[in-house]
């Protein structure tokens, strides 16, 4: 007996960062007809919806998250036209489409800064945060950006200070004004009507800032602008305005978000947000001075994360599942090993988190192995916040080299090379002799679609359906058995009691209606593990190395060695 659960439950959701999916027009740009060209592809990873990063009109200055018109499609992805086809094209296949929603701010160009700045006095001139300079002069607190400059910034023309918390070129929204909040909810309903089925809505936790913007006191960000005071009254404003808001969902990006006030956010009784999107994993190898003073990470304090998590949103909260995205690493490369072991540590990871109890979010090209980009020097980064962190690392007294050591392994563009379709020169991205956006990654020669596409069983494998150099076909494998496992979709998440500091992460899903019981069980390490003393096996469903009988039990896991077990009842 199935539960009946929302569909944004049941659902695999892919995201797309459109500019690097697929070209379609040889402008060396990703485009929504590339999006609908591969939307075959895409139905058969089994996935049922896409969360596409923004494609509105935009000067690209952070790569579409500021926007100067909230209702058009920029030019370089296409039109309204291509959209309404895309979202057709996409639920003729069983795919909902969500878009990224950035309210928190502009574009610099947008046509409320511009009036904002040109007319005080005029209706758009509280649309933005606007101050005085501080009465010794200067910028009116001690605010930093997530961009390392300053977050305010001087317009002679107007006169005062304007907040970005991002880029200059991104002024912050002013969530106070009433009449910018119904513009927004407008917005969302444009998109509503057009038959989207939700958003991601980008960095909604920091809409809300502390009356007065006191300063920080000892760098703090929390209550000041992260997860403000009034953040929950806005969204729930926000979500009673939506039409159709009890088929949709949505889903904000909520850094440096504390599980309480995700339980908070979440709560079905709140009418907020359905999931959030974490950081805490995505934050390990940060060291004391953050993400560009990096440290290396543990296996185990990655499980011991992501387990505090599942316990933090334990029902009736629903986590979002994500391993990388367009600001992070690939994850082969920060959290697997993208050489020697490079399918059995994707396959592994994949295994360990998708598995969870949860909405799974799998980031274009972490299903074939991509893996971060050789970059060798600052020239080659194209991202704002990398750049922007390597500039004040040489000012802060660094050399330009330590700048770049510091930079290079979590730079953003590592996520946003373009898609490896193929082993030809651009990858099947763009054309050859088409110069993309941003260099393909040279290892697109080994791994791309084309040669994994092929998944018939491997020889000496009891695991059906698993090719065994396929990352593919292990995903398809994957996100298959989640659709047939009730226990996967809507079971409850237990950890394995398994001694701490061990490389072994293994957990149970247990039908909420049954007696069954699933073992997830990944070795999150290149080396052999003992096997956990757990429980007798049972019936093998999955695995990513091949298995003859009983082996794995008196052997032990091999280095990434991932499997699901029936458990005999
Ligand atoms: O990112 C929000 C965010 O937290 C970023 O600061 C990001 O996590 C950063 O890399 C942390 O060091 C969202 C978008 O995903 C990102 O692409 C945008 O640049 C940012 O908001 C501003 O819109
Ligand atoms: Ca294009």
């Amino acid at each position: 007996m199935s539960i009946t659960q929302p569909w944004w439950k049941e659902a695999v959701i892919y995201h797309i960062y459109p500019r690097s999916f697929q070209d379609t027009n040889r402008d060396g740009f990703g485009d929504l007809q590339g999006i609908i060209k591969r939307l075959d592809y895409i139905r058969d990873l089994g996935v049922t919806a896409i969360w596409m990063g923004p494609v509105f009109s935009s000067p690209q200055v952070d790569n579409g998250y500021d926007i100067s018109n909230y209702r058009e499609i920029d030019p370089r992805f296409g039109g309204l036209e291509d959209m309404e086809e895309l979202i057709r094209e996409a639920d003729a296949r069983g795919i909902r489409v969500l878009l990224d929603l950035v309210f928190n701010h502009s574009s610099d160009q947008h046509r409320w800064f511009q009036a904002s700045v040109k007319e005080p006095e005029g209706p758009y001139g509280d649309y933005y945060i606007w101050r005085d300079p501080a009465p010794g002069g200067g910028p009116p607190n001690n605010w930093r950006s997530f961009f390392s400059v300053p977050a305010w910034s001087w317009s002679e023309e107007r006169g005062q200070y304007y907040l970005h918390l991002f880029a200059p070129q991104q002024p912050d929204l002013n969530w106070e004004n009433p009449r910018v909040r119904e513009e927004l909810a407008e917005i969302a309903n444009f998109w509503l009507r057009r038959g989207v089925s939700g958003f991601r809505m980008d960095v909604i936790n920091v809409i809300s800032k502390k009356q007065g913007l006191p300063s920080s006191v000892a760098g703090e960000r929390e209550g000041l602008y992260i997860d403000g005071p009034r953040v929950l009254p806005y969204l729930q404003e926000f979500r009673s305005r939506l039409e159709r808001r009890e088929e949709i969902v949505l889903v904000g990006e909520t850094p440096g978000i504390s599980p309480e006030t995700a339980r908070r956010y979440t709560d079905p009784k709140n009418k907020a947000l359905d999931m959030v999107l974490i950081f805490d994993h995505v934050t390990l190898d940060h060291g004391p001075g953050g993400r560009w003073d990096p440290k290396p990470l543990e296996p185990a304090e990655l499980k011991r994360v992501v387990t505090d998590w599942q316990g933090a949103l334990a029902p009736p909260a629903w986590p979002s599942i994500y391993l990388s995205n367009h600001d992070q690493p690939r994850v082969v490369s920060r959290y697997g090993d993208a050489g020697r072991y490079r399918f059995e540590s994707a396959t592994a990871l994949a295994t360990a988190f998708y598995l969870q109890r949860g909405t799974p979010i799998v980031y274009q090209g972490d299903e074939i192995g991509m893996a971060n980009y050789p970059l060798e020097e600052i020239s080659q980064v194209v991202d704002i916040e990398t750049g922007n962190a390597y500039r004040w690392l040489v000012e802060e007294g660094l050399s330009p080299h330590q700048a770049f050591e510091r930079v290079a392994a979590g730079a953003r563009d590592h996520g946003r090379t373009p898609m490896q379709w193929s082993a030809a020169e651009n990858g099947g991205f763009t054309e050859e002799g088409i110069s993309p956006w941003f260099p393909v990654n040279p290892d697109h020669r080994d791994w791309n679609v084309e040669n994994q596409e092929t998944c018939e069983p491997h020889a000496s494998t009891t695991t059906p359906g698993v090719n065994h150099r396929s990352i593919l076909c292990y995903f398809r494998a994957l996100f298959a058995l989640r659709r047939r496992e009730e226990q996967l979709r809507s079971g409850s998440f237990e950890v394995a009691g398994l001694e701490e500091g061990s490389a072994v992460f293994a957990f149970y899903r247990k039908s909420t209606s049954t007696r069954e019981a699933l073992l997830v069980v990944a070795n999150l390490s290149d080396s052999p593990q003992r096997w956990p003393p757990i429980l007798p096996p049972g019936e093998l469903l999955l695995s990513n190395r091949a298995i003859v009988g009983e082996a794995v039990l008196e052997t032990g896991l091999e280095p990434w060695h991932a499997l699901v077990l029936r458990l005999a009842q």
